[in-house]
């Protein structure tokens, strides 16, 4: 069943759709983006959560790439920002082959890839990743203390065992063919069973299993303590991970007073301020534009590497990082990350909507600066083409809200969409219509809605 449709085994997993897939996976280099959003994700539970008594988050996270993932430009970001934020509950486990798909990686390779993460800050280290002692030693002196996020650079090689493909590209997703398979079992002394798993495999998962119950009960009741002893928390956690929205809240963004004529980049911010005060699952984030985009959080912090209490993000000129980040946040579970940055650019983000947009995970994209009133920045700048591009991908939400009124309610309908929206927000003012004071249902829901009616009679 290896890599087919509707197995356990699919060509690339996805979450929701096969059970224990946290993530989905496929595109290269995209894990280690998710990976660092949910390293930062449980870094903020922590600073908001943890107390000196109850430490309930306090996890680190694991994950594993090859070498395609090391060779994409959004490895680079993601781990960039890693190093940056410091982050020490982030292991990077990185299964060195030195095989890709069309042949050895020294056909294209030949950087110092150890150094490199030594310079984005993290500590690296390097072992056969075939030897059971030395992963099970690293691991151990991991967790007695990190400082830093880790890379653990696994040597191993593909395929090994088989006595014909072993060390080749060839065995990276074709089954190894019912005559290999056979030789590969004789090589390694396995019977010649189908799917034969020895005794002592059960018998290490059955205790894995029931240790791992124990660590979760213990867990929960940890969380009923502490929830008992810090009410006010709870009650914070909870509303973050219903992600509910006040009742009252469209009338309450109805009353919301706005100038007008007005930029829908400018009173989206001023929903997006008004809201972060009223949902505190909301965190914001720019990719070196939020003086433009407008996506700061006037009232909340900077996350920092010494301050994850904070609620914006500065990615730095990453877009595609910002793209998987916010996916891996959004995975958490007890977050809807906003993130912006000018229309134009979604083309470099596009592959992480894309991914956001398959997995039905709640990303609101800020995007400023529509069409060709953009002002100075010229042709590269306009974004001419990006909303029917944008539009083309399937579950994502793209709404171009009109005026103020329509920016109101295009929040709501962002907030509640199981799956990503992208807003696209103009810099120019627009007038506010009388026309769009109307409900969500009777207006924005509808996608298009008239305005403004003829008067004149229609020619036959
Ligand atoms: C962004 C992206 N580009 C290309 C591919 C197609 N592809 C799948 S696996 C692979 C190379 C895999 O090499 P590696 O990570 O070393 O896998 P291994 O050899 O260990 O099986 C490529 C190019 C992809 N999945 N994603």
């Amino acid at each position: 069943f290896f890599r087919q449709f509707g197995s356990k085994t699919p060509g690339h997993p996805e979450v929701h759709v096969t059970d224990g897939v946290e993530a989905t996976t496929g595109p290269l280099g995209h894990g280690i983006g998710n990976s660092v959003g949910m390293a930062i994700g449980m870094k903020i539970l922590a600073a908001k959560f943890n107390t000196d008594k109850y430490k309930l988050f306090d996890n680190k996270i694991y994950t594993l790439m090859g070498d395609g993932c090391m060779m994409e430009g959004v490895v680079s970001e993601a781990s960039s920002i890693a190093g940056h934020l410091r982050l020490d509950n982030l292991v990077i486990i990185y299964d060195s082959n030195k095989i890709s798909l069309d042949g050895p990686v020294s056909e294209n390779t030949s950087e110092d890839t150890k150094a490199r993460y030594r310079a984005y800050g993290f500590d690296v280290f390097e072992i056969d990743g075939h030897d059971f002692e030395a992963i099970d030693a690293t691991f151990k002196e991991i967790k007695k203390k990190q400082t830093k996020p880790v890379l653990i650079v696994a040597n191993t090689i593909i395929g090994k065992g088989s006595p014909h493909m072993s060390g080749s590209h060839k065995v990276h997703g074709a089954p190894l063919g019912a005559e290999e398979l056979k030789a590969t079992k004789k090589a390694i002394n396995l019977p010649d069973e189908e799917f034969y798993v020895s005794k002592e495999v059960y018998s290490f998962f059955e205790d894995k299993q029931k240790q791992q119950n124990k660590l979760e009960d213990e867990w929960n009741e940890n969380f009923s303590a502490w929830a008992k002893e810090n009410p006010k928390l709870f009650e914070e956690f909870k509303k973050m991970q219903s992600k509910t929205l006040p009742v009252s809240l469209e009338k309450d963004l109805k009353d919301f007073e706005m100038k007008t004529p007005i930029a829908s980049r400018e009173s989206s911010s001023k929903v997006l301020n008004y809201l972060a005060d009223v949902l505190p699952f909301l965190y914001s984030g720019s990719a070196d534009l939020s003086s433009s985009d407008k996506t700061y959080l006037n009232k909340f912090e900077q996350i920092t590497f010494s301050n994850f209490k904070g609620r914006n993000f500065k990615f730095g000129v990453r877009e595609f990082a910002m793209g998987t980040i916010s996916n891996g946040l959004s995975l958490v579970d007890t977050f809807i990350p906003v993130c912006g940055t000018f229309l134009v650019f979604s083309d470099y983000m596009r592959n992480a909507i894309r991914i956001a947009s398959l997995s039905d995970l709640r990303v609101i994209y800020q995007f400023t600066h529509d069409s060709i009133f953009l002002g100075e920045d010229g042709p590269t700048h306009q974004a001419v083409e990006h909303v029917a591009s944008l539009r083309s991908i399937p579950n994502l939400q793209v709404i171009r809200p009109a005026d103020a009124n329509e920016v109101k309610m295009a929040w709501i309908a962002a907030l509640t969409h199981i799956g990503p929206t992208a807003l696209i927000l103009s810099r120019q003012g627009l007038p506010t219509l009388d026309e769009t004071n109307v409900s969500l249902e009777e207006g924005l829901s509808k996608g298009a809605y008239i305005v403004k009616k003829e008067k004149t009679k229609q020619k036959d």
